[in-house]
């Protein structure tokens, strides 16, 4: 490696991470610079009043200039293998993220988890989870507020949403706790294979003590289980240190070991796939320490999240539901399999975005719950072509118009599922505005 001559570090990426690595380094007394592909991100304001002295490029990334650093630090919106970025790799700099930085901080245990669904129901539901036990929580990541953003707070316990592209960069996590919850395909716009999106993930047990294993997923399994200490979940899979599930003729069980914990009917939450989340979340709590009776009053208590499953409003016999956050064929699958069950059919409102997946997958449960698929976005004519002779299949070019036509074909007993299967960003500025266009347009019917 070529000893580069700029001796700051340089903080790649603006946003709410670039910002939180300026804010630390430079509290460190680091010095940074900032370079942001776009000609006026967000933090630039920010940083100019309160770093006026840090040096900032904005616009296409330079290589001669990327090169003369020894440290970069790379957002998660930023893909490593960017020229710039590879060729100062090449050169033997140091390409790390926000959660390394902040892993090499930490004074206390934490809790991260990963997966391709269900990461930010669980991470919140685990915070909820610490509060009732009396444990002093610091939640952020993936979820919201940078992990860097988090270290002041002097806590207990981290507890960490992850995705992918933050674990890509983090050399060694040293997790007290750490869990894959799932892997279904996602971003395949920005890895080259299903593997290296997995092998992504599987970093978050790297230095690991305990690692959570979902049993109803193989890609849950840690890699390298040398040293790690398991706990399990998965749905009827009853046997001893593994929280399970039951049925009987009381209903679903959540259970540990052979004792059974609550029953399914007192949970706040909807469908099968966050009786799994509850799982996930006990397991974690108890791989952290955390007395099982407070927890399991706790989850009693959990409502869930806006934009994931969420109850809109009943019409004509007919129930609206607002699944916004799913935004990849794993969690369309999932909301479609979970919310069947209490219903006559679904017509699903779906499209958008779909960042280069394949909708093959969405066939078979469309195919046998669904009575139409109303389509819009991007990628509408895909996924139609992937849908085409399970289902009638309708095209919208808005979210006011594909909801008329739902509730249009929608009869008594059926449900309307918004559940893209793709990101928003082609119609919308997230998935809160697409589930919040949905609300509207369900509440003017
Ligand atoms: N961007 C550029 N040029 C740059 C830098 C960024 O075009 O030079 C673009 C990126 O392509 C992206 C956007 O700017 O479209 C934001 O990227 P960022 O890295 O600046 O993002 P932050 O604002 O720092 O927010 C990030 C996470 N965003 C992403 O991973 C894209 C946030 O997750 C996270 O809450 C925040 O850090 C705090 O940790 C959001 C997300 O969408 C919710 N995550 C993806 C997901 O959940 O599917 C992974
Ligand atoms: P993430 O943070 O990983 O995107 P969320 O908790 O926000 O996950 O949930 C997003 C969507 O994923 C939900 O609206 C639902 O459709 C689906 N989902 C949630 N939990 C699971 C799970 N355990 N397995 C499969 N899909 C899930």
């Amino acid at each position: 490696a070529v000893i580069a001559s700029d001796r700051r570090t340089l903080v790649v990426g603006l946003g709410k991470t670039g910002l939180s690595c300026v804010r630390y380094l430079t509290g460190l007394g680091r010095e940074v610079a900032v370079a942001d592909s776009r000609a006026r991100p967000p933090g630039l304001e920010q940083l100019q009043q309160q770093w006026p002295e840090v040096e900032v490029r904005l616009g296409d990334f330079e290589r001669e200039w990327f090169c003369g650093f020894n440290e970069l630090v790379v957002s998660p919106g930023i893909a490593i293998s960017e020229p710039a970025i590879a060729a100062a790799a090449d050169r033997g700099a140091v390409i790390r993220g926000d959660v390394d930085l902040f892993a090499e901080a930490a004074q206390a245990p934490i809790i991260a988890i990963t997966g391709s669904n269900g990461k930010t129901t669980v991470t919140t539901l685990v915070g909820e989870l610490a509060r009732a036990c009396g444990v002093k929580a610091a939640v952020g990541g993936n979820i919201g507020t940078p992990a860097l953003d988090l270290l002041t707070d002097k806590p207990d316990v981290y507890i960490l949403e992850l995705s992918s592209f933050q674990l890509e960069t983090t050399h060694e996590l040293n997790a007290e706790v750490a869990t894959v919850l799932n892997v279904t395909d996602d971003h395949m716009d920005r890895y080259p294979s299903k593997m290296t999106y997995y092998q992504a993930k599987q970093r978050i047990f790297r230095g690991a003590r305990n690692a959570v294993v979902n049993l109803d997923d193989a890609l849950s399994t840690p890699m390298a289980r040398d040293t790690l200490n398991f706990t399990c979940y998965g749905f009827h899979r009853v046997n001893p240190e593994t929280f399970s599930t039951r049925d009987d003729d009381q209903g679903v069980w959540i259970t540990w070991g052979l004792d059974n914990l609550l029953n399914t009917r007192d949970l706040k939450l909807a469908g099968l796939h966050n009786i799994s989340n509850v799982m996930a979340a006990l397991a974690l709590g108890h791989a952290a320490g955390w007395p099982l009776d407070t927890m399991v009053r706790a989850v009693c208590e959990f409502r869930g999240l806006p934009h994931r499953c969420e109850p809109v409003r009943a019409l004509n016999g007919v129930e609206f539901i607002n699944d916004s956050k799913g935004t990849n064929v794993g969690a369309t699958v999932a909301a479609l399999d979970s919310l069947a069950p209490g219903c006559e059919r679904i017509v699903l409102i779906a499209g958008g975005d779909g960042k280069g997946a394949d909708f093959s997958p969405l066939a078979r449960p469309v195919a046998e719950h669904c009575r139409a698929a109303v389509l819009l976005g991007r990628d509408a004519d895909r996924l139609a072509q992937a849908l085409a002779g399970d289902v009638q299949i309708e095209k919208a070019d808005s979210m006011e118009q594909a909801v008329a036509l739902a509730a249009r074909i929608a009869r008594g007993g059926d449900r309307v599922l918004l559940s893209p299967a793709c990101a928003s960003f082609d119609m919308f500025s997230g998935y809160e505005d697409r589930g919040d266009r949905f609300r509207q347009a369900v509440g003017g019917l």
